[in-house]
């Protein structure tokens, strides 16, 4: 009786050691063979395992890194902006001027050497459109950084000639003309999808989807820069969800509920890191033509799906509506700059239906 109490022990022991080697390994295995970690591992100061080399990719928006030695404002986390709200219920940060230090964010962002692509669609006579959108960009966006612009159009010819700085190209895909600017518009998501996949996947760290008919008036730069990035529409910032004008009819999948809904978001401007901008073309896109395949158009096209898919996928940056005014619109007192903003313009005259 005495001996078996040893062995006894003995098993137990070697059956827990047993349990703990064998728990490890399948752990190691799920983590790494489900993509777990998405940002090198040297890059945070942690020393862990290497893993395999196949299922790391880098994202930017990790590990932020200041350089040594940087002199700024000290930061206060009693005092700053109190006329807006400048985080959402799931902790996500609203972009507003003197909500951020612009000079601190550049340097962070400099030391990581991002590119930052802009998609913008100039199909028939919106291209007039485009000289004044490319010429303000020069001044306003991402300025000192490596940008890729890319405008889709039908009319190659009539791109105009604007002088890039260094470091910032300009590129020219050509698409199809259209009779309907539902269309239009709406195809921006499947074309967005395929330049992502066919020129930018591991290319490009952000990119900015925009609308051609706008100017940038002040500075659009780091601090916009996200996972997903989404734009409140100035029109609807200040009123009830009921007013916001989601496609309401349940047969259409940009559906969205009464009494659902966080904030209408801009389908003028959107962004965020390539992968996560993949996504959501990706899903609006089908989205958009499986409601097509049924002969439905949902309420305001691209941007009702979009306005679907951030309420899933919440946004993990939102930019004021100092990311996209109106310029018929006067300013309310909340927003103390401008940044890019709608010209007026005349629908009949420039659409082609
Ligand atoms: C809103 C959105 C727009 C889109 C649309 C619904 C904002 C500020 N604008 O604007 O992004 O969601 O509602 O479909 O949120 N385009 C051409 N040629 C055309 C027609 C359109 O190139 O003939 C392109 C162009 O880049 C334009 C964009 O599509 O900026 C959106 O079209 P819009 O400006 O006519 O749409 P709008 O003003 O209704």
């Amino acid at each position: 009786m005495n001996k078996l109490v040893p062995i006894t022990l003995l098993v137990v022991i070697l059956l827990g050691v047993l349990y703990v080697v064998l728990i490890n390994r399948v752990l190691y295995v799920y983590i790494y063979s489900n993509n777990r970690f998405r940002f090198k591992l040297s890059d945070t100061g942690i020393s862990q395992l290497e893993p395999s080399p196949q299922v790391i990719f880098v994202s930017s928006d990790f590990h932020l890194v200041a350089p040594d030695g940087m002199k700024y404002t000290q930061p206060s986390i009693t005092q700053g902006r109190t006329d807006v709200v400048s985080v959402t219920p799931w902790l996500a940060p609203v972009v507003w001027e003197e909500t951020f230090n612009e000079k601190l964010l550049d340097s962070i962002y400099m030391k990581k050497n991002i590119s930052v692509v802009a998609t913008v669609f100039a199909v028939g006579k919106y291209i007039m459109f485009l000289k004044d959108f490319l010429e303000t960009a020069e001044q306003f966006f991402f300025v000192g950084f490596r940008v890729s612009i890319y405008v889709f159009t039908d009319r190659p010819n009539d791109v105009p000639h604007v002088k890039m700085a260094e470091g910032r190209q300009l590129n020219v895909l050509p698409v199809p003309s259209s009779n309907r600017w539902q269309e239009i518009s709406a195809r921006r998501m499947e074309l967005i999808q395929k330049l992502i996949e066919e020129k930018l996947i591991n290319k490009a760290d952000y990119i900015f989807c925009l609308d051609v008919d706008s100017k940038f008036h002040g500075r659009w730069g780091t601090e916009s820069l996200g996972g997903l990035v989404a734009v409140i529409h100035p029109g609807y910032y200040r009123d009830d969800r009921s007013r916001f004008p989601y496609e309401r009819r349940p047969i259409s999948r940009a559906f969205v509920a009464p009494g659902d809904g966080d904030f209408y978001y801009c389908g003028g401007a959107f962004g965020g890191l390539i992968q996560e901008v993949h996504q959501l073309a990706k899903t609006c896109r089908k989205n958009f033509e499986d409601d097509a395949k049924e002969g439905i158009e949902a309420a305001w096209q691209e941007e009702s799906h979009l306005n679907r898919y951030m309420w899933t996928n919440k946004p993990s940056k939102i930019l004021s509506p100092e990311y996209l005014w109106q310029d018929f619109k006067a300013r309310n007192p909340e927003i103390k700059i401008i940044r890019f903003s709608g010209v007026v313009k005349n629908y009949a005259a420039i659409r082609p239906n």
